[in-house]
């Protein structure tokens, strides 16, 4: 419930360089060709498109190996970081709700530290909830593959590859971070999310509770007016056979129902106030069924609901 409407502001980053495959440069334009700004200006919320962010050119081949870093076009994924990082950061300063159209996941190592910063000298605490299939808490030794998309996790809690320590200042600290949907973790990375305590939730927990239970203790201190929640969301975390449209699926993801809930009980919290929205890779969609179903959740994280519902 609120009187003013709220006011998102659209941040295309069209960016593949850290993640396995080419594509996911083209997801904003596939969420505006799906009618995105219609979606959110039907629940009332002003829509301002800041466009795309002009950063440098992914390349379409890649290399064998990663470079010497040990990681894949470390470059263009720090040079992209930045340009996010200000683009998310002005939008803070002008009271608007960032929302960051990916794009692959490495992103959010520019959008996340903003936020972070705003958050910071506003007074108010940071709650990161994180929608995947992956953990993303690779570094460049544990990494599989040398992909950047796979490794902001560690970055973001002051863990990550030297080369992208710079970009994740002030660190997070473990408890801001609740991961939900987990169910392709690699072995390096199991450890490190029980090393570094990070509160995740895999599939399994949300065979066992249920998604309600699952978002109630994801949830259990956002609330109050100085919380600020940063939803971070791999559009992976989805079921590949609702969600096609993405690099790297893992099957037994959440329903429909499942993902639609998760939404309706972010939108309760009120406590929004950033997100990423990546990974969603129209090469590998299907009429663009991938991002029509992220519209769908999308109304409801911004308040759509089926009745008129009780104040809880
Ligand atoms: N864990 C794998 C890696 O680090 C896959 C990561 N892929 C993702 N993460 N899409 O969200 O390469
Ligand atoms: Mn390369
Ligand atoms: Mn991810
Ligand atoms: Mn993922």
């Amino acid at each position: 419930p609120i009187d003013q409407p709220q006011r998102v502001r659209l941040i295309g980053a069209p960016c593949d360089a850290g993640a396995a495959r080419a594509g996911a440069r083209l997801g904003p334009d596939a969420l505006r060709i799906a009618g995105l700004a219609d979606a959110l200006a039907a629940q009332g919320v002003a829509v301002q498109d800041g466009g795309n962010l002009r950063g440098p050119a992914s390349a379409v081949h890649r290399q064998p190996r990663p470079d010497r870093s040990g990681l894949h076009h470390l470059d263009a994924c720090v040079r992209w970081c930045g340009l996010v990082h200000e683009a998310v950061a002005q939008a803070l300063a002008g009271g608007s709700l960032p929302l960051l159209l990916g794009g692959d996941h490495h992103l959010a190592m520019g959008s996340i530290p903003a936020v972070a910063q705003h958050c910071a000298r506003q007074g108010k605490t940071l709650r990161v909830v994180w929608l995947d299939a992956h953990a993303d808490c690779n570094d460049a030794r544990s990494s599989p593959s040398g992909n950047i998309h796979g490794m902001p996790v560690s970055v973001l809690l002051g863990h990550g590859p030297q080369a992208l320590q710079a970009l994740a200042r002030p660190p997070l600290p473990a408890t801001a971070l609740r991961q939900v949907g987990l169910r392709s973790v690699d072995a390096a990375e199991k450890a490190r999310i029980a090393r570094f305590g990070i509160e995740a939730y895999d599939m399994r927990a949300i065979d066992e509770l249920g998604m309600p239970e699952v978002m109630r203790r994801v949830l259990r201190d956002v609330h109050a007016p100085d919380v600020h929640l940063h939803l971070s969301f791999d559009v992976d975390f989805l079921d590949p056979e609702l969600a096609p449209g993405t690099g790297t699926t893992a099957r037994g993801g959440p329903t429909y129902r499942e993902a639609q809930l998760c939404m309706e009980m972010l939108a309760d919290t009120g406590c929004l106030g950033s997100m990423d929205l990546v990974e969603l890779n129209p090469v590998l969609d299907v009429r663009n069924q991938t991002a029509e179903l992220v519209l769908d959740l999308l109304q409801s994280l911004f308040g759509k609901s089926t009745l008129v519902r009780a104040a809880s």
